[in-house]
């Protein structure tokens, strides 16, 4: 089994942020869930190098493309292991090995007879890169996502016979129901393909900044079409074998809903010109609203990732935006909801279960946990835990995974209060009773925390290392699959006093 899972390649024309990080851990939690399955996984991410985005901003600043994307592409490189994000390689689309593949594609697809010559004449938005149907337009020739005014570009340009794959890409619809979720921005997609395809550049003759035409020394291809193949030509470099036989096609990509035609219609119908297997699925989120209405004092208004993850690390941000947000839906952050979940959910809930449940190992039992059965009326609220969790991560149902989860972290906590183990405690004949509520507390914590580790790696593993049980494999992650002998005194896990966390 393998699980193949990207994210967009980020444009470096600006530096990265919330939204370029929301992506990234999403796809981290996918790959680490299936890393825990025991499948070989492979995350991929990197950046977006060519085209007028970049080249628009690199002109504005007075420095050569490859200047700032060099500058902002190490800057995207470095956000990855930040956000805990453990992709298995970063691509950069100036990546000789990757322009060569963008080359020998693009060419196949020319020889298939998909290509020819024509002259474009539309709306053109140099922020999307995007070639705007006249259906598309704002008031004032405007860009609907950008709102700048839009360019009328009238160039010689080869083209991409979009439309030959019209029937093709309905099929496709129309067999796979789920190659597209969620179900409104697949309907989406493939209304705007009913609506009729047209053929779209695949070259431009005016713009340096991008991968030479082999056939044409004049153009450059068109970014979309260099960027979309970052998914495939990755494969056959990032390691010194090629991975593509082993990996392609890709499991799951991942994209904000902005960018849906160029992977839900192009994307398909490049593939199927150049002969290439479709991916199984891509999952569109939505867009995370920044408005930040109410101010929180120590944060100010505007949820910088990165002033979040010095005062209270990546796990926290990596919670919040799942926790906060259905995926897959767009909703609004703030530094003020950030954090009161913290303090609610991650320092109360868990936090203070996990310092608890140790605590009291350590003072009735001097940390040792007996062995023996486990208490019923807790392992039922557990049964067919990692199985539904697992099933929701199948379909990138990270909100409603990590929802599962949290209410056996909340269950955990009534489980606590129902049996009172400091009650138990007070008199020596509740002794084998105490000993099956704290070994039941204690196994529960570990399951959970298991299950928690694609969310919160970092706070998971000094969990699960306290409790002296680090394995993260899927398979021994339900209730009772475990059996811990002893714990140690845990440092706490999401302290209330973050000065202390980033100091
Ligand atoms: O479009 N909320 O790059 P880009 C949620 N280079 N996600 C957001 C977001 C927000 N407010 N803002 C950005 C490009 N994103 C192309 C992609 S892929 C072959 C080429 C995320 O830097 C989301 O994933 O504009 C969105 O699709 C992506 O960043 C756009 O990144």
């Amino acid at each position: 089994m393998s699980f193949y899972v990207t994210t967009p390649i980020y444009y470096v024309n600006a530096a990265p942020h919330l939204g370029h990080a929301y992506t990234t851990i999403a796809a981290d939690v996918m790959a680490r869930h299936h890393r825990q399955r025991g499948e070989e996984v492979f995350f991929l991410t990197g950046t977006d190098e060519h085209g007028e985005p970049v080249a628009d901003a690199a002109h504005a600043l007075g420095v050569e493309p490859q200047e700032l994307a060099d500058k902002n592409a190490e800057r995207f490189r470095a956000l990855a292991p930040q956000l805990s994000a453990s992709n298995d390689f970063f691509i950069r689309t100036t990546d000789p090995q990757h322009e060569a593949k963008v080359q020998e594609v693009l060419g196949r697809v020319r020889e298939g007879g998909y290509v020819y010559e024509g002259t474009y004449e539309g709306w053109y938005c140099p922020r999307c890169a995007d070639f705007k149907a006249d259906n598309e337009i704002e008031e004032g020739t405007r860009c609907p996502i950008h709102h700048i005014e839009l360019t009328r570009e009238q160039e010689q340009n080869y083209f991409f016979a979009l439309s030959a794959f019209q029937e093709r890409l309905e099929a496709l619809y129309g067999e796979h129901e789920r190659f597209v979720l969620p179900a409104t921005r697949r309907n989406e997609a493939l209304a705007f393909i009913r609506s009729g395809l047209r053929d779209v550049p695949l070259t431009r003759h005016r713009l340096r900044w991008g991968v030479r035409v082999p056939w044409d020394d004049e153009h450059v291809f068109y970014v979309w079409f260099d960027a979309l193949l970052n998914y495939y030509s990755a494969l056959s470099y990032a390691r010194d074998q090629d991975l593509t036989a082993r990996l392609w096609p890709p499991s799951y990509h991942l994209i904000g809903k902005d960018i849906l035609r160029f992977h839900a219609v192009y994307w398909p119908a490049l593939l199927m010109a150049a002969e290439l297997e479709l991916p199984e699925h891509i999952f569109v989120h939505g867009f995370l609203l920044m408005d930040g209405e109410k101010m929180s004092k120590s944060l100010g208004n505007v949820l910088d990732p990165f002033a979040v993850i010095e005062r209270f690390g990546a796990d926290a941000l990596r919670f919040y935006l799942f926790r906060e947000v259905p995926f897959g839906q767009d909703g609004s952050v703030s530094t003020a909801s950030f954090e009161l979940r913290y303090e609610t959910e991650l320092a109360n809930e868990l936090g203070n279960l996990a310092s608890r449940t140790i605590a009291m190992l350590l003072r009735y039992r001097g940390g040792e946990v007996s062995s023996g059965a486990l208490d019923e009326s807790l392992t039922g609220d557990f049964s067919g835990l990692v199985d539904s969790v697992s099933e929701l991560i199948d379909g990138a149902e990270l909100t409603l995974a990590l929802d599962e989860i949290w209410r056996r972290v909340r269950r955990l906590n009534r489980y606590v209060e129902e049996r009172a183990p400091w009650v138990l405690a007070r008199d020596p004949a509740n002794a084998q009773e105490l000993d099956c509520v704290l070994r039941t507390l204690v196994e529960g914590l570990r399951s959970v925390a298991v299950l928690l580790w694609p969310f919160l790696p970092g706070s998971s593993e000094r969990l699960l290392a306290a409790l002296g049980a680090s394995e993260l494999a899927l398979a021994g992650a339900a209730l009772g699959a475990g059996q811990i002998a002893r714990v140690q005194a845990l440092e706490s896990l999401f302290p209330k006093d973050t000065q202390a966390a980033s100091a």
